[in-house]
């Protein structure tokens, strides 16, 4: 039986019309700048996000630290949320590869505020770390899938500029924001000197992110990225997947926000779990089980065995993700399978 995997919206596999188009790519030698559709991607994202030119780079990770160290000096400090991904998910690479400590701040769901930057900046003495780089991120993950409001972000670029610190949207799920709020992306990427964005979460290519920005910066991207091993050659067979999914599943997010909005209230309605369903804005959704029914380890290893996959973020907490690979008919199943374990782990 074909699971409901919601463990992250990065399961999804491409579809038949997106490997058709991968398999069609022209494509050359992109580290000889030779790929005709590396190339097209990159000026399609450089036009979707508002920006002079963009860079097509493996994975989110290697986005947000191409970017990190195309903008920062060993030593340097960055601003960021306690929750970030670049802080908890990237295996401590702003430190490895760039040299940077991380301010941390608190906040509401993945969201700073302007004053609170403003008391992180570093004084210029030669005591301290020079502050140089604001990370923001949009969706926020650990923030549950949250969508940062766009005065937060021009009153925090206002800072920015004050003290002349660089800002870095994490945009792995970007699009989720936008299609949530009906935005278009370039409200909220004027703010930032760079932006990346991911073809491999809910936009449902195998492989790919991006990052946008002016012709400068994207150079010094460039440069970063061959220095993580970044380069890729006949890359078009990739890009290709990653113009499919810009074409063809950015508008159909809407279908995983509402699909995890009613995952969410429905399991409001059951026992031995926290949920606030007023809390999920895109396709994330997080859940507290309460311990007399167990961990989230032993709820998710009960679900598995019924075919729902979650995932455990915390000895207490769950984290369900919507995507393109799982239909409405799936959350049916997985809210059938979890009023089960649920009821069942509640009266036991
Ligand atoms: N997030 C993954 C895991 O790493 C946790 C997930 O399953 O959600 N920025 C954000 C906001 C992300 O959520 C992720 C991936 C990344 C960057 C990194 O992307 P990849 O996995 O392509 O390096």
């Amino acid at each position: 039986m074909k699971p409901v995997d919601l463990r992250s919206d990065t399961v999804t596999r491409p579809s038949p019309e997106m490997r058709r188009a991968m398999v069609e790519a022209e494509v050359g030698d992109d580290v000889f700048g030779d790929d005709p559709t590396v190339n097209r991607l990159q000026e399609r994202v450089a036009e979707l996000l508002g920006k002079e030119a963009a860079i097509l780079v493996p994975s989110g990770t290697m986005a947000n630290q191409t970017s990190i160290r195309a903008q920062t000096r060993p030593g340097d400090e960055i601003v960021c949320h306690a929750d970030s991904h670049i802080y908890h998910y990237e295996a401590g690479a702003p430190a490895g590869i760039s040299g940077c400590s991380l301010r941390l701040l608190p906040g509401e769901r993945g969201v700073f505020d302007a004053a609170a930057v403003r008391g992180a900046v570093r004084p210029t003495d030669s005591h301290f770390a020079q502050t140089s780089l604001v990370v923001i991120e949009n969706t926020h993950n650990r923030g549950g899938g949250s969508i940062w409001p766009v005065n937060a972000i021009s009153e925090i670029r206002a800072v920015a500029d004050e003290f002349g610190l660089r800002m870095h949207l994490d945009g792995a799920r970007l699009m989720n924001a936008c299609v949530a709020t009906g935005k278009k992306p370039m409200e909220y990427t004027q703010y930032f000197d760079t932006v990346s964005m991911c073809f491999s979460k809910g936009l449902g290519a195998p492989v790919g992110s991006a990052v946008a920005g002016t012709k400068e910066t994207i150079r010094r991207v460039h440069r970063s990225r061959k220095m993580c091993g970044g380069g890729m050659r006949q890359a078009g067979i990739l890009a290709a997947a990653a113009l499919y999914a810009i074409e063809h599943n950015i508008v159909r997010l809407a279908d995983d926000h509402a699909n995890a909005k009613r995952l969410a209230k429905a399991l409001a309605e059951m026992p031995g779990v926290q949920v606030d369903p007023a809390s999920v804005e895109t396709n994330i959704v997080f859940f507290d089980v309460e311990p007399r029914i167990g961990t989230a380890k032993a709820v998710c290893d009960a679900l598995r065995e019924l075919h729902v996959w979650m995932l455990p973020v915390s000895p207490q907490r769950v984290r369900a993700v919507t995507h393109l690979d799982v239909s409405s008919q799936d959350i049916d199943l997985a809210i059938r399978t979890l009023q089960g374990v649920l009821t069942q782990r509640a009266a036991a």
